[in-house]
């Protein structure tokens, strides 16, 4: 009996596709097997006594869960001593990760949120980790916060583990969108969905409604006009919502049946961009967006071509079904 195409099958064969020499797809090896060790504490929860707070906060001034940290742990643990990476860097550490001198460096920079939606985690609501891989400049050895500084456009990877009632990796380097869910009694990925596509329409958009009174006309235009539905003058079909308040479980419901995801910009803190980071959250899911055919933006400019100025930066994100995020585009343009 086949047990199905696992994900290293998959990623082997790309390599030949591409010609790589396997740095590449022995870095992505480990960090599937980080995610699956991630899987695996997440579904024991209480058992091993890992929910609750840790008692600390990140740079961002969000209370840190235990699991965060354990995540971020495992992350580094599983990445550290392959030499793919020259360095990584992630929402629970103020600034890059070096590799240290006892280990290899390698040319690429993994850049993750390790437990994204951590807010639900005790409260056994899905959560994921995100992943982004660029290359490290050429000639660079020892890598600095500059060196992550790349649009991303520039991502040669990017990911996410959904960790929900099955735990699934969806990845892209570029070629597709591809999805494998993981057969716990194999302890493997296996490919389950091919090439997804977004649906270019919905009748589904997340956005959390409790932040109407701060968003910005475009948005108050868009969302309006989806309450009204077919009783309004702009639509012709009613809508739904939804909103989870995981990125990663919001982004792969899009993917496999359409939806327009939304987290403006809003003036309830003025000075901040948006809630969502550039590098580990908008950068990675708006390179699969856009490889599933759907469209990425902050309303006023395309996500991926934005130059990062800090590693924990924050942009308004606006993504999903190609004709959906187009009309709330052209809103902020009128
Ligand atoms: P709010 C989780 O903390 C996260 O970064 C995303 O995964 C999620 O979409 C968003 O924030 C939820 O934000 O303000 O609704 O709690």
């Amino acid at each position: 009996m086949h047990i199905g195409e696992t994900i290293t099958q998959f990623i082997i064969e790309e390599q030949r596709r591409v010609g790589g020499n396997g740095d590449f797809t022995a870095l992505l090896n480990d960090v599937f097997t980080s995610c699956k060790a991630i899987s695996g504490a997440v579904n024991k929860g209480d058992l091993i006594g890992v929910l609750g707070s840790a008692e600390s906060e990140n740079i961002q001034g969000e209370t840190q869960k235990k699991l965060d940290i354990i995540s971020n742990d495992m992350m580094i643990n599983a990445n550290i001593w392959g030499g793919h990476l020259a360095a990584m860097a992630s929402e629970e550490m103020d600034d890059i990760y070096e590799i240290p001198g006892q280990y290899p460096r390698g040319k690429y920079l993994l850049v993750f949120d390790p437990l994204d939606g951590s807010s639900n985690i005790d409260v056994n609501i899905s959560v994921g980790t995100i992943f982004s891989i660029l290359r490290c400049p050429d000639g660079v050895e020892k890598p600095t916060a500059e060196d992550f500084m790349q649009p991303g456009t520039e991502q040669v990877c990017a990911g996410y583990a959904l960790y929900g009632p099955s735990t699934m990796m969806v990845m892209t380097t570029g070629h597709g969108v591809n999805a494998f869910t993981l057969d716990q009694n194999v302890g493997e990925f296996i490919l389950t969905q091919k090439d997804m596509k977004i649906p270019e329409d919905t009748a589904e958009f997340s956005i959390n409604a409790s932040n109407q009174r701060f968003w910005e006309p475009p948005v108050q235009r868009y969302v309006a006009e989806c309450l009204a539905g077919k009783d309004g003058e702009a639509r012709d079909k009613n809508f739904n919502m939804r909103w989870v308040a995981s990125m990663v479980a919001e982004v792969h419901r899009i993917l496999t049946r359409g939806g327009i995801f939304l987290y403006p910009k809003d003036n309830k803190d003025p000075a901040m961009a948006g809630k969502l980071r550039l590098m580990y959250e908008a950068n990675p899911m708006s390179m699969i967006v856009e490889q599933a055919g759907g469209v990425s933006s902050t309303g006023r400019e395309r996500i991926m071509e934005i130059q990062p100025t800090g590693l924990h930066q924050r942009v308004p994100v606006i993504l999903g079904s190609r004709n959906e995020v187009e009309r709330v585009i052209s809103y902020h343009k009128e």
